[in-house]
This record gives C-alpha cells, sequence and structure tokens, in this order.
C-alpha cells in the first residue's frame, strides 16, 4: 500500500490523524519513534533550520531535497508544506510532479501571494489571492497528481489576513470546487475560538486541517467533538523542541566551562548510534568486508 493510500485509510480508521513537523530526516526518525501518524515537510522549520524567516526565502529545490532525504528515512506518509506553490498555476503543475516522485503523500497550498510572509507573526502583511486564480491552481494540481490518493489540501490564509468567517467559508468553499481533497484552516488567535466556529459553521463536503500552533489548547479530544477535523499538524513543535534543548545545553556548557555536568543530562551517543542503525552497518561489515 502507497504511503499516500495508507494515510487515508488512517484517516478513516482513527477519524484524526497526527503529523508531526520534520525540518531533517532525523526529525522524522524520532516522529516515527514516537507514534506519529505522518510527518509535515514544514517551510517554517526549515527555514529556521536555515537561520531564514519563513518569507519564500527557501527555493522549492532545497524543499524537494530535503524531502527527499527525509523519505528515505521514514516509512511515514510526508504532508509537504508548497506554501504558495512556488508561484501560478503552472508553477504548481511542475512542483506536483516533483513532490510526487519526491515521496511526498499529501500536499497544502496556500492562498496567499508569492513571496508570502509567515502566518504567524504579529503584524504581518498578509495578501490573499483571488480566488479565481488559487481555484486555477487547486485544479492544476488535482489535475498533475499521478496517484489518484495524493492529498491535495488547499489551505485558506483569510481568518490569518483578518478577513473574518465569511470569506473564510465562501473560499473554503471555492476550494472545495476546485477539487480540493481537504481544506486547512488557520488562525493565529491565540485561543481555538475562530477554529471552532469556522468548524461548527463548515458544511463543505470534505474534511479539514488545522495546524494548533497559535491555540495549543485545542487538544485532540476537543478536536474530535468537533466532528470534521481529520488532520492536526503540529506545525514548528520539532524546531521549538530542538531549539529549547540546544540553547539550554549550549548555555550550560559556556558557564560550566566544560560538559562535565551537561553530558548526563543528554542522550548518550549509543541512543544515536541506534538511530542511525548503526547494528545494521556492523552487521554489513562481518557479512561483506574480507
Ligand atoms: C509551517 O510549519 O511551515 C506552517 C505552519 O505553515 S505556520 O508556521 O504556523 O504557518
Ligand atoms: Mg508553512
Amino acid at each position: 500500500m502507497s504511503p499516500a493510500k495508507r494515510l487515508r485509510s488512517r484517516m478513516t480508521e482513527t477519524g484524526l490523524v497526527h503529523i508531526m513537523a520534520a525540518h531533517s530526516p532525523f526529525s522524522a526518525i524520532l516522529a516515527e519513534q514516537a507514534g506519529f501518524d505522518g510527518v509535515w515537510a514544514s517551510g517554517f522549520e526549515l527555514s529556521a533550520l536555515y537561520g531564514l524567516p519563513d518569507m519564500s526565502l527557501i527555493s522549492m529545490t532545497q524543499h524537494l531535497d530535503m524531502l527527499w532525504a527525509i523519505a528515505g528515512r521514514t516509512t511515514l506518509p510526508i504532508v509537504a508544506d508548497i506554501d504558495t506553490g512556488y508561484g501560478n498555476a503552472v508553477n504548481v503543475i511542475h512542483a506536483i510532479g516533483e513532490y510526487e516522485r519526491a515521496g511526498a503523500s499529501a500536499v497544502v497550498i496556500e492562498d496567499k501571494t508569492f513571496p508570502k510572509v509567515t502566518s504567524l507573526v504579529a503584524g504581518g502583511r498578509q495578501e490573499l489571492l483571488r480566488v479565481e486564480e488559487f481555484q486555477g491552481k487547486i485544479e492544476a494540481a488535482v489535475s498533475t497528481r499521478r496517484d489518484p490518493n495524493f492529498l491535495v489540501i488547499a489551505r485558506t490564509e483569510a481568518l490569518i489576513a483578518g478577513l473574518g468567517e465569511a470569506e473564510s467559508l465562501d473560499r473554503a468553499k471555492a476550494y472545495v470546487k476546485a477539487g480540493a481533497d481537504m481544506i486547512l484552516i488557520h488562525s493565529k488567535k491565540k485561543d481555538p475560538s475562530e477554529i471552532e466556529s469556522f468548524s461548527r459553521a463548515w458544511a463543505g463536503a470534505v474534511p479539514l486541517v488545522i495546524v494548533p500552533n497559535a491555540y495549543p489548547d485545542l487538544d485532540a479530544e476537543r478536536v474530535k467533538a468537533l466532528r470534521n477535523i481529520r488532520m492536526m499538524i503540529y506545525g514548528n513543535y520539532g524546531i521549538r523542541a530542538a531549539a529549547t534543548a540546544m540553547q539550554e545545553t549550549f548555555r550550560r556548557i559556556i558557564a560550566d566551562g566544560g560538559v562535565q555536568n551537561v553530558h548526563k543530562d543528554i542522550l548518550p551517543v549509543e541512543e544515536i548510534f541506534r538511530l542511525q542503525k548503526m547494528d545494521e552497518v556492523k552487521a554489513a561489515e562481518a557479512r561483506f568486508l574480507r
């Protein structure tokens, strides 16, 4: 069964899949071992990994290279964050072909103009595309995919842009008409009221996706009660967790004048060997090195 088919089946079986942000093959390995249903090839996380803001500065090639590397180290389905699709509908056609070939099971395309501005930043300049133009991009994505199980998820940033629920609902319905398999509704409000209200008002034919980065209180139990959200993406938790650990450890090493204290508080190198599958290398050495 293809990873895309597995992702769809898992959504049907469990009613809600949990997708963890990954910015590297290593973080995808950790997500798989923790028990997530899939990984989110996050634009925000990869931008941060390069020390850059999430403003369309990372190229499609950089993102694709990382996705390809991730696909080589995890069996989990990969949901690719392709931002605005790197241009117009023609760019989307090219992108879908490349992302499917690289191993993605789904793409999320957002209805902002290129270059985009990261969604959660206070006072961000948020400009949305005309609905008809974005519909063309969704139609282009749907008609390009080869695997019918490959998900095309349309993301509306209407709430992020401050355009309100009615505009968000209208846009989401228009994107479903264009063939979107799911709608990602994003909000930067610190509480989940916008998302809960949208979800209650949503009578569309397809299920919803959320990214509870700004409103962490909306947990799986509350999400299930809303009944039409089938995917939760933990959009920046990988890089934030990594940054927390590195910041703290690096500070302590400077403060302590050495690693004598921190070494017992971080993973032993043997655990990294395990994650790197050193045992397989040793077995190959024993078998083939003559
Ligand atoms: C990402 O992780 O790249 C996202 C989610 O798109 S957010 O940064 O919250 O917009
Ligand atoms: Mg993103």
